[in-house]
C-alpha cells in the first residue's frame, strides 16, 4: 500500500466560526499526517478549476460566492488510505444527514443558505487530490 495524499479545505463558515484546529486535530488524531498546510483567499479562477465538474449545477454559483467569501485553510495530509479515511471523518455532504461522530454531522447544520456550509472539503479520488493540490499547492 503506497502511502496517499488528500486535499483538505476547512471552508469559509469552519475558518469564520474558529473551527479550523478542531478539524486539524480530528485528522492529526486519527493519524493523518499535515504534509502543508496554509490560509488561503482564493480566487475565482482557482475556484473553478477546483470545482469544475459542478459547472452548469444549480449550487455552483452560490458555491463560488460562498469559498469567495473568507479565508480557507488548506491542507494537504498523508497516509495510507486517507482520501478515504478523511471523507469518512467529514460525514455526508448533507451536514443535516451527516453522522454524528463526524465532522460535519458534529459542527455542521443547515443555514438555509443556497448552498450547503458543510466546514471541509476532501478530495474524492487520488486523480482529484492530484489536481487539487496543484491549484492550491503549485509550489508543492
Ligand atoms: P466537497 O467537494 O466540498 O468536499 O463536498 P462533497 O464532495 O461532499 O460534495 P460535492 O463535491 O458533491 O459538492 C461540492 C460542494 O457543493 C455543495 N453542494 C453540493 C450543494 O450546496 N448542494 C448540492 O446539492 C450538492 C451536491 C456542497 C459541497
Amino acid at each position: 500500500m503506497t502511502t496517499e495524499r488528500s486535499l483538505v479545505l476547512v471552508k469559509p463558515d469552519g475558518y469564520a466560526r474558529g473551527l479550523t484546529g478542531e478539524v486539524l486535530r480530528r485528522i492529526e488524531a486519527k493519524g493523518y499526517r499535515l504534509a502543508a498546510l496554509k490560509v488561503v483567499s482564493p480566487t475565482t479562477d482557482m475556484l473553478h478549476r477546483h470545482y469544475a465538474e459542478h459547472e452548469g449545477k444549480p449550487f455552483f454559483e452560490p458555491l463560488v460566492e460562498f469559498m469567495s467569501s473568507g479565508p480557507v485553510t488548506a491542507v494537504v495530509i498523508e497516509g495510507e488510505q486517507c482520501i478515504a479515511g478523511f471523507r469518512s471523518l467529514a460525514g455526508a455532504t448533507d451536514p443535516t444527514k451527516a453522522a454524528p461522530g463526524s465532522i460535519r454531522g458534529d459542527l455542521g447544520r443547515d443555514w438555509g443558505a443556497k448552498v450547503q456550509k458543510n466546514i471541509v472539503h476532501g478530495s474524492d479520488s487520488p486523480e482529484s487530490a492530484a489536481h487539487e493540490i496543484g491549484i492550491w499547492f503549485p509550489e508543492l
